[in-house]
């Protein structure tokens, strides 16, 4: 049984004027109780009024409407927090371009009611693919996911992933205000943030689609912002926990002394 009531599905958007009504079209189909908000950064081609226009007919539609382009990691804030403030049990994150496969969704709510604190819909375990993804692509993607998992000891296969339930108590558990990355990169600290603190994270198969229409937001920035936090936050645990060990060494040669 898949409970879908309070679950709020993110929808962000820029510039998905031509993907925007099927996409949401589909996950009100396959998630008919679950309400959908749409987060538009002032989209210049007019996606925002769609938006509206979808709202103004569907109870179940509702639109945020940001001053300008911030990202997409901070437009996903704003739908946690919106989440948090109006008491869901779930929220998803789910991209506008048709990458994603609303008809997911069912699987992976069920999922969250069976006790995972966070699902991703994974591209890179067993079950997952990607299509008509040109090679470049899929190594950046295989690569970034290696590198963090090494990294930062997780055992996520695709940290990277924007496919995704979250358990909404366990977001409101966390520090959002300290969250500063933006791209892939949002995903990554949020996914590895989340099992370091013990929750469940569960990776459900998905079959991941190019997309066909609109262009693609993916720009050399965005990488190299998860590269070198990534890098980052890895070399910074290692020295704590090197700088841990030692001084738990110290205090046990002192207690033998
Ligand atoms: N609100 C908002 N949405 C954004 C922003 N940047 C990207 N998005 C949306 O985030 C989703 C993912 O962006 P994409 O351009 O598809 O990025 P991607 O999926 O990593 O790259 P491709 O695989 O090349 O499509 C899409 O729904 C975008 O419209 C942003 O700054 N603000
Ligand atoms: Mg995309």
């Amino acid at each position: 049984m898949t409970s879908d009531s309070r679950t709020l599905v993110l929808v962000p958007t820029y510039n998905e004027l031509a993907s925007l009504r099927s996409i949401v079209a589909r996950i009100r189909a396959s998630v008919p109780k679950a309400d959908v908000l749409i987060i538009d950064d002032a989209s210049p081609d007019g996606t925002g009024a769609l938006a509206d226009s979808l709202a103004a007919t569907d109870a179940r539609v509702g639109v945020l409407h940001r001053p300008g382009k911030q990202g997409l990691g901070a437009a996903y804030l704003a739908g946690f927090r919106h989440a948090i403030t109006d008491d869901y049990h779930v929220v998803v994150e789910i991209d506008a371009d048709g990458s994603h496969n609303p008809a997911d969704l069912p699987s992976m709510l069920d999922l969250v009611d069976e006790g995972a604190d966070l699902v991703i819909g994974s591209r890179w375990v067993p079950g997952g693919s990607v299509h008509n993804w040109p090679a470049a692509r899929r190594l950046i993607s295989r690569t970034g996911n290696l590198y963090s998992r090494l990294m930062l000891r997780s055992r996520i296969r695709d940290i990277t992933a924007g496919y995704r339930a979250y358990r909404v108590p366990v977001l409101a558990s966390l520090d959002l205000n300290g969250v500063s990355s933006q791209g892939y990169c949002f995903q990554v600290e949020l996914a590895w943030t989340i099992e370091k603190r013990g929750f469940r994270v569960v990776e459900h198969p998905i079959t991941f689609v190019e997309r066909t229409e609109g262009t693609s937001k993916m720009h050399l920035g965005i990488v190299t912002e998860a590269l070198w936090r990534v890098t980052y936050w890895g070399v910074r645990d290692r020295i704590s926990l090197r700088s841990t060990r030692r001084s738990s060494a110290d205090r046990d040669a002192g207690a033998g002394r």
